[in-house]
């Protein structure tokens, strides 16, 4: 590709206050810039992110302050565990931008003087209620109850001459440009949002100074040295400063960019920092994207409420990867997402360990007994076949585009119902029946189709499972450095190269028992052991084969599952057992799989025990399951057998 063709992609994160550690939602934000830079760069394109810290202000004097620091020292502190959390996070491909560096702070003086020259900037005097939290004025409608609507605490009232923005001379414009521009400001519910706050009519100009008398911790202004600049107009103005400017070579190859939020700072990247492009005659950025929050206990975490969750702790107990993905699955962009340790095992189990990771050890197992681990020549493909690579490119196509169109959530389900389509084919094939009846045409066939599409799904995955996809794709023999994901490769299924040599075995996600369950087997274990007792519930003693013989078990496919409306931790099972019909049978699965992960797996269930009534709906028998490490897991007969068949 020529150097004139590579088109670019350029994001930010939001410019983090330096006055408390990071926690999981600036980790969100930042490894959402990072994950989609790297699928843009899977997409050709050449493409990099902004994160950075914002040093100035009175909040960073205060927590300083409370540290007993200097300013400067406390915020290099802080700056730097930031700056040492992201690597650690897998995350790359970003430049680190500090406020209180000197190039940034003479960009943002030029720029100050510029808006100055052109006459949106006014001196006069002032009143307002000042938040610090939020290192603003509010005016009096916008109070809640005279208090800031995002701290719940009394703002100071302050009267003093500053400078101006003619933020008020924008504002028709501005809404005007968003009425008509509809996926300026996404999800849609934020664009809203922001044309209710330009409706209500409570927005005026803006002070963007602070005088030195009360704070000094700030750029000076370039037309007054007795004012500092307020801290958001120095701040938003990272997002040029890193690209060097509007003279820089970076601004003019990658401006208008991206940006990344998320809905507490709404109104200065929806309102505020449009009106200042717009002022300093720049073009405007591209998107706002507003994701929500994370919350902790179901409230936003805060260092106050003691609900913060370290994402590093996370990375290291669970793996880095699986942590990712969690993220990127559980939270709908847009909408607030509840962080817990449960949850995310669920994820990891049923996602990872059963779905994807499932697929990779069956699959790399079977062709190391079968094909000597090296990737055989097929032969054509056959209807089955046919439709599992229809399935892929789709499912490769849909999760860039929902992806891309940060619709994070929703890629990964779309690539999982790929993930579940090659099980299922791996169950309905039954490559293990090829192998015994010695068709190893139709083996090769099946078995490259199987391999063909897991490269695929690896590679959708490199954005937000870098580490994980990078062994995926070792595993099936390839070890490329830069992997792409457009023309061909997104076009097409093609076939993974034959002769092509595979890992004999994959362990990529492994199962975690819940934090409870643990607690319980550890009790379990403190408890004496009973006498055997033919009644004793968990010794059990000997009974007569005629006992046993009087169970009826069978081997059935589920063709429904569904939660249970009035319990947790129930699934609602419709199973298949040929002759004998479809059943509905209740299992406690619900914390080990999702109701999707069962459809169409066979399973073993007992049909003759007594009905049961759980919750208001009835049990027509059991399914077998055993205890595995990470929990329950579910019995299977070793290849697919005829629904109804006994079990002896
Ligand atoms: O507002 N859930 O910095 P900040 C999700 N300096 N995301 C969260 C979150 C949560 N619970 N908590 C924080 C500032 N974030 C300004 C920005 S930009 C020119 C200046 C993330 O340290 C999220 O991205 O308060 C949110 O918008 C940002 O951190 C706020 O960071």
């Amino acid at each position: 590709m020529l150097e004139e063709e590579l088109s670019q992609f350029y994001i930010t994160t939001p410019i983090y206050y330096v006055n408390a550690r990071p926690h999981l939602g600036h980790s969100y934000s930042t490894m959402v810039a990072d994950a989609l830079v790297r699928l843009h760069r899977l997409e050709g394109e050449e493409s990099f992110f902004v994160t950075g810290s914002d040093e100035h202000g009175d909040k960073i004097v205060q927590a300083a302050e409370k540290n007993g620091q200097k300013p400067q020292a406390f915020v290099d502190t802080i700056s730097g565990l930031f700056q040492q959390l992201w690597p650690t996070l897998g995350i790359e491909n970003y430049r680190f931008a500090r406020t209180t560096n000197p190039e940034h702070e003479k960009i943002v003086q030029s720029l100050l003087q510029k808006v100055y020259d052109a006459g949106d900037i006014y001196f006069g005097s002032f009143s307002g209620h000042y938040c610090y939290g939020c290192e603003r004025f509010y005016t009096e409608k916008e109070l809640e109850n005279g208090l800031c609507p995002q701290h719940l605490t009394k703002p100071e009232l302050i009267s003093e001459n500053n400078y101006f923005f003619r933020m008020s001379k924008y504002l028709p414009w501005l809404k005007e440009y968003i009425t008509s521009h509809p996926d300026f400001i996404r999800p849609e519910r934020y664009r809203a949002e922001a044309l209710g706050m330009l409706e209500v009519g409570a927005l005026d100009d803006l002070c963007i100074s602070r005088p030195k008398t009360r704070l000094t911790w700030g750029i000076e202004l370039p037309f007054d040295s007795n004012y500092v600049c307020y801290v958001w107009f120095d701040a938003l103005l990272t997002y040029i400063s890193a690209l060097g400017g509007p003279d820089g070579a970076d601004f003019a190859k990658f401006w208008p960019g991206e940006h990344l939020v998320a809905k507490d700072i709404l109104k200065p990247h929806a309102v505020f920092w449009p009106i200042m492009l717009k002022s300093m005659g720049l073009p405007l950025y591209k998107h706002l994207n507003v994701h929500g929050y994370w919350l902790s206990r179901d409230t936003k975490m805060s260092k106050s409420l003691g609900n913060i969750v370290e994402p590093k702790a996370m990375a290291d107990k669970y793996g880095l990867d699986a942590f990712r993905y969690y993220l990127f699955r559980e939270m709908h962009f847009g909408s607030d997402a509840s962080f817990s340790e449960e949850s995310l095992i669920t994820r990891i189990n049923a996602d990872l360990s059963n779905d994807l990771g499932n697929l990779f050890s069956r699959v790399l197992s079977m062709m190391s007994r079968y094909f000597d681990a090296t990737v055989p020549v097929p032969q054509a493909m056959n209807e089955d076949d046919q439709a599992i690579a229809d399935h892929c490119v789709q499912a490769m196509q849909n999760f860039v585009t929902l992806f891309g169109g940060i619709r994070f959530s929703e890629a990964l389900e779309n690539l999982w119902e790929f993930v579940r389509a090659l099980n299922k084919y791996v169950d309905s094939q039954a490559p293990w029946s090829l192998y015994k009846a010695g068709n190893t045409d139709r083996l090769a066939t099946v078995m490259v189709t199987l391999l063909t599409g897991m490269r695929k799904i690896a590679l959708c995955l490199v954005p937000v499972m870098p580490k994980a996809s990078a062994l995926m794709l070792s595993q099936l023999g390839e070890a490329s450095e830069t992997p792409s994901l457009f023309g061909d490769e997104l076009q097409t299924f093609g076939v993974i190269p034959s002769g092509q040599k595979l890992a004999r075995e994959s362990n990529i996600f492994p199962r975690f028992e819940k934090p409870k369950e643990k607690a319980e087997a550890v009790d379990k274990k403190a408890e004496p052991k009973k006498e055997k007792s033919s009644e004793g519930k968990g010794s059990k003693g000997e009974v007569s084969i005629d006992a046993f013989a009087q169970l009826d078990i069978r081997v059935g496919t589920i063709e429904n599952a569904s939660r249970h409306p009035n319990a947790d931790k129930i699934l609602v099972l419709s199973i298949n057992f040929g002759p004998l019909g479809v059943r509905q049978i209740l299992s406690g699965l619900a914390e080990y799989y999702t109701p999707e992960a069962l459809v169409n797996r066979q399973v073993c269930a007992i049909l003759n025990l007594k009905p049961r009534k759980i919750r208001g709906l009835v049990s027509n028998g059991m399914v077998l399951t055993a205890e595995g490490e990470g929990g329950i897991v579910l019995l299977q007969p070793e290849t697919t057998v005829p629904n109804g068949g006994a079990i002896a």
